[in-house]
């Protein structure tokens, strides 16, 4: 199957701060796990390997806002998503986690060779401290006046209003969010990763080895990024919640948890080496291993250059051949977002559906967004079991079985061994473990599990057609010979939804009476005559409308229960009101400001003038969608300069606790320069 010789592969590290939802595994632990059990039905030696992120803000920020420990929450999170994982199926050798001191000494190794070799320049900064916490403050930590808008509420590394990226020096008044107090300023050092350094080698190994083996959505974010120029990256951190820097001189400070993270992929092959007689070594170390990393679209820039810069950069280790990363997945027309609880949690659905796991494995696969967002909803969950699983998979099986006992008490007739005598269905099985094949292995899961359910469809039409209950009068062995075809057919199409559909399989081999429940690709599928079948039984249950009304209901409800809108503002005059010159305007032209992945300059038609406005969301619009639109523009706001631009007004915007972003405009065509009131 492939020149490699042994295969490890990892899904992303979910932080231990919260559930996993369905766009959680559409992303990357489905498409992983799918893609491993092929590996293992192929024979091949790999190893899959997970765990917990235990470290890094998110971890702080959820651990302050339940006003428990980031200790206690780790632990409460770490076995929920374990636990999970193993409901649903996901088949990891090892589940491990961040906070293991096997994980400290390989992550604290790993920086220790690459501080040893020179690679990292100290930069002494002045970075806030927070007296009364004692301790410095991660950008996320302080709040302040953004430099830009006077929005009272920005934070350190953004402005969510004008969406400024900030440093936090340049807010006005900033306070640290732990305690309330004003943060002083004092030295700190800290070690940074060169990335300039390797841009000739990132671009050889991306741009002319990478270009036409990744993804499209891959490769693109890894081009974009080393064009706009890697910047130094501070690989520490003044914190207290994380790996120790192994430095005398840096007490106090940890690892950026975006450099140990990954060497968490590396300490849990560790930990399931020593579990399991192997040396870890060969599944990092060898080149003849294949290192292959399913990521969500948020993750690739970390996966793709980041951690293959240190890895280089260390000199031992192998790279990724392949990151398969997926785009998002949306539900029911909307982003899912954890903060407003919109989303279908993992072990909510196993609660509601324990035995459906396949079902759910079914759908995100068909639905996967793996070269584009996609969306999840209930009634099309509904349409995809019912009108497929059941209607064709589940349907040819059990219609078969049922005529295999009507006829023939479910024994196989005939003599020797019972293998296929119809040249469509032999030939139509050949192309599907062809298609199979080449899908699996290039990640396009969507292309093969359509190849197996099109088997499915041929088992159909085959059984229609040979219509063996009109036979059994006059030509009883033609309809033996009918049915032997679609048994064997059963069978192979349980081989083939293996990596799909593990539990229906072991379910099919049952009813088959095979002597195993799992078979790898090579193996024989031996049918004698005179075999018996178990008796009949549905592979998949058809979901009643009400099941799923009961689920949409319940999503409905989070909507009411949603967190409240911001906070209402101060209260003013009808003269401050009044003092507003509102007014509506024409986007004549609309471009992205160089160097600011946030801004955008437009051109204005006020109906007074022309006139350019820089606004900060570029991450929300394409600025070709906006040309012709009307727009609310605040005409009187005195002129600023932004990036050596001159912007004349503001642009209104409305944006969601969620960070969801609208522009505002009137609801029908109105002349340029209309006054609002
Ligand atoms: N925990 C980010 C995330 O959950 C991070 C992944 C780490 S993989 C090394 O999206
Ligand atoms: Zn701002």
């Amino acid at each position: 199957m492939t020149q490699f010789k042994r295969h490890t592969v990892t899904a992303a590290l979910p932080y231990a701060n919260g559930p996993l939802h369905i766009g959680h595994i559409a992303g990357a632990y489905l498409p992983a796990d799918t893609y491993v059990r092929y590996l293992r039905l192929n024979r091949e030696d790999v190893v899959f390997v997970c765990g917990s992120d235990e470290y890094g803000a998110a971890i702080t920020i959820r651990a302050k806002k339940e006003g428990i420990t980031p200790r206690q929450i780790i632990d409460k999170y770490h076995s929920i998503n374990k636990n999970a994982f193993e409901r649903f199926g996901i088949s990891f050798d090892i589940y491990h986690r961040t906070s293991e001191p096997i994980h400290t000494e390989t992550s604290q190794a790993f920086f220790l060779k690459l501080h040893e070799q020179g690679l990292f320049e100290v930069q002494e900064s002045e970075q806030y401290y927070d007296e009364k916490a004692q301790q410095f403050l991660a950008d996320r930590y302080i709040m302040g006046t953004c430099p830009k808008c006077d929005n009272p509420k920005a934070y350190g590394d953004q402005c969510e209003k004008c969406g400024s990226s900030l440093s936090p020096l340049e807010l006005k008044n900033p306070i640290s969010t732990l305690t309330g107090t004003t943060p002083v300023l004092r030295n700190t050092k800290h070690w940074y990763l060169p990335m300039h350094q390797f841009e000739p080698w990132l671009r050889e190994w991306i741009v002319n080895e990478k270009q036409n083996q990744w993804k499209p959505n891959v490769y693109g974010q890894c081009k974009s990024w080393i064009e706009q120029g890697l910047q130094s990256r501070s690989m520490t951190r003044d914190l207290d919640w994380g790996v120790p820097v192994p430095l005398p001189e840096a007490a106090g400070k940890v690892l950026y948890v975006w450099l140990d993270a990954p060497i968490g992929y590396i300490s849990a092959t560790k930990e399931w080496a020593k579990n399991n007689g192997k040396n870890w070594e060969d599944y990092w170390k060898s080149p003849d291993t294949k290192l292959v990393h399913f990521i969500g679209k948020d993750n690739i820039v970390f996966h793709c250059i980041i951690f293959p810069i240190l890895l280089k950069a260390h000199g031992e280790f192998i790279l990724p051949t392949d990151v398969p990363a997926n785009e998002f997945l949306n539900l029911e027309g909307d982003k899912i977002s954890t903060s407003r609880n919109w989303a279908v949690w993992l072990d909510e659905y196993m609660d509601s559906f324990p035995d459906r796991t396949d079902e759910l494995r079914y759908v995100l696969t068909s639905i996967s967004p793996e070269n584009g967002d996609s969306e999840f909803t209930w009634r099309d969950y509904q349409a995809r079991v019912n009108n497929e699983l059941v209607a064709v998979l589940g349907n040819f099986v059990n219609r078969v079985w049922v005529l295999m006992h009507k006829y023939f008490e479910g024994k196989l007739q005939g003599s020797g061994t019972i293998d296929f005598t119809d040249e469509t269905l032999r030939q139509a099985t050949v192309e599907t473990y062809d298609v199979l094949q080449k899908s699996l292995s290039s990640y396009k899961f969507k292309n093969g599990l359509n190849a197996v359910m099109d088997l499915a469809r041929a088992g159909n039409k085959y059984l229609t057609d040979g219509e063996p209950w009109k036979k059994f009068g006059s030509e009883p062995q033609k309809t033996a010979e009918i049915l032997n075809n679609c048994v064997v057919l059963t069978a192979h199409l349980a081989v083939c939804m293996q990596p799909y559909l593990p539990t229906t399989a072991a379910k099919l081999f049952r009813l088959l009476q095979m002597p195993q429940t799992t078979y790898c690709w090579d193996e024989p599928l031996v049918l004698q005559a005179g075999h018996q079948l178990a008796q009949p039984q549905l592979l998949f249950q058809k979901i009643e409308d009400a099941e799923i009304d009961q689920q949409i209901q319940k999503l409905e409800k989070t909507k009411l229960t949603q967190s409240p809108a911001a906070p209402l503002k101060e209260q003013i005059t009808y003269e401050d009101f009044t003092k507003l010159d509102i007014r509506v305007a024409t986007v004549l032209a609309c471009e992205k400001v160089p160097k600011a992945k946030k801004l955008l300059q437009l051109t204005l038609d006020t109906g007074i003038d022309q006139r350019t406005v820089i606004s900060g969301i570029a991450e929300y619009f394409e600025p070709e969608s906006l040309v012709g639109k009307q727009v609310l523009l605040l005409a009187n706001l005195a002129p600023r300069e932004m990036r050596g631009i001159v912007s004349e007004g503001m642009i209104l915007s409305a944006q969601d606790r969620d960070g969801r972003l609208v522009l505002v405009g009137p609801n029908d065509t109105v002349i340029s320069g209309s006054q609002v009131s």
